[in-house]
């Protein structure tokens, strides 16, 4: 089965997607996410301008050559914009290898490990009580796990804070907008949060936290301790991981589960974290880390480790790496929850998608492939809009910190 044409898909119905389509000579069409958010074009660059002419009369069977043709190939290995543009192509041939065979795409993986993927929703809130009025409803519509944030006082922008809470955006500018931070402010907040949250959702939901990148390993140790009573699933993103040896010293302090990876884009981001046990869980997904080829990867090394999987799910990733995200997931033997923040209305229409919600799991469906298709006449409707991710400065001088 020969690759006959790949194109390149930019639509932006409520915000930015980037989605490859492969096609081949015997009709059989796959497609892949690419999208790297507030550096879309980037990655359109380098499928267009470098890897598709490299695609065309390959045989499309051959997934595992042409991952590696790209990988090594380049010479120039890793990074985000390659390593989305490898994940496309990926995606897109594991969708035509499952048309092919007429099965969805889990059973190709290994088949059923599960009845069904925990997911965990989002509940933003201004302040405490917003946040858990929030954390309330996603309990009612039925959600076994919640993300909680929540507005800092003395803080004018926070990470976490949206505009709409069920479709949370962080690229929100033409340019990069300011966010204001302070340690000080929010380690004193951060506790009183899930005391609150805890008290009111009762023992049973698995609370989670995103700390954003925003602590130094000390920090984190601290903010990890004050929360232990009131048992997280994870803290995630504690501090910035390029150092994978920062979190050494985290878990010295704290039995708070840890997870990171969402800005992962090989098992070499996480190849110490892993097999020194310094994490719980890995964050990295489809879409920015090499495809399911790459992932798959990943998920057997953390599962010798007994690390488990809790994939990346924002909205920022499309409905394409959701729906291809919860056919790993329902295969995964090493699985831990998968996030889960919902797509706008304008999104679903353009990705008719098989994956649905039901009680707090998802289900990637028995349709064969992925189960995620395009419109791709209504997604021309919606061209491409300049948008990036904020920047963070502190608070008492400006300084530039992670965000
Ligand atoms: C999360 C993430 C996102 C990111 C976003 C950046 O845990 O869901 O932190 O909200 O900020 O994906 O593009
Ligand atoms: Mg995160």
């Amino acid at each position: 089965m020969k690759i006959t044409n790949a194109r390149v898909i930019v639509c932006s119905p409520g915000r930015n997607f980037v989605t490859l389509k492969i096609e081949t000579d015997e009709g059989l069409t796959g497609i892949g996410d690419a999208t790297l958010n507030g550096r879309e074009l980037s990655v359109v660059s380098y499928l267009n301008d470098h890897v598709i002419p490299c695609l065309i009369g390959r045989d499309a069977h051959q997934i595992e050559d042409i991952w590696q043709y790209l990988y090594k190939g380049a010479y120039w290995r890793r990074g985000p914009v390659t390593m989305s543009a490898i994940a496309a192509v990926d995606t897109a041939l594991w969708d035509i290898k499952a048309k092919a065979a007429n099965l969805p795409l889990y059973q190709l993986l290994g088949g059923r490990s599960r009845s069904g993927v925990m997911v965990y929703g989002h509940a933003n809130g201004s302040d405490i009580e917003h946040t858990v009025d929030e954390v309330l409803r996603y309990k009612e519509m039925g959600y076994k796990a919640i993300r909680a944030q929540s507005g800092v006082p003395g803080l004018e922008k926070v990470y976490g804070v949206g505009r709409g809470n069920m479709f949370y955006e962080p690229a929100d500018g033409t340019l990069p907008s300011e966010h204001d931070w302070s340690t000080e402010k929010y380690l004193l907040h951060a506790p009183k949060l899930f005391d609150a949250v805890r008290q009111a959702v009762g023992p049973d939901i698995h609370l989670l936290h995103d700390v954003h990148h925003r602590l130094t390993p000390i920090e984190a140790g601290r903010l990890g301790k004050a929360l232990e009573p009131f048992h997280l699933f994870w803290m995630e993103d504690a501090t910035p991981a390029e150092n994978q040896e920062a979190f050494r010293l985290i878990r010295q302090h704290t039995t708070t589960p840890l997870a990171v990876g969402e800005i992962f884009n090989t098992i070499w981001d996480c190849k110490d974290l892993i097999q020194n046990q310094l994490i719980d869980y890995i964050r990295a997904t489809i879409v920015h880390a090499g495809g399911l080829t790459h992932l798959r990867r990943i998920a057997d090394f953390a599962a010798m480790h007994q690390v488990r999987t809790g994939c990346h799910g924002a909205t920022d990733l499309s409905p394409v790496c959701m729906g291809t995200a919860l056919h790993f997931d329902t295969w995964v033997p090493n699985f831990g929850i998968q996030e889960y923040m919902r797509h706008t209305e304008q999104t679903d229409e353009v990705f008719p998608h098989s994956y649905s919600f039901k009680d707090g799991y998802m289900h990637c469906g028995e349709t064969i492939g992925h189960g995620v298709d395009i419109d791709e006449k209504l997604a021309a409707k919606y061209p491409y809009q300049r948008a990036y991710l904020p920047v963070n400065r502190l608070q008492h001088d400006g300084t530039l910190v992670n965000w």
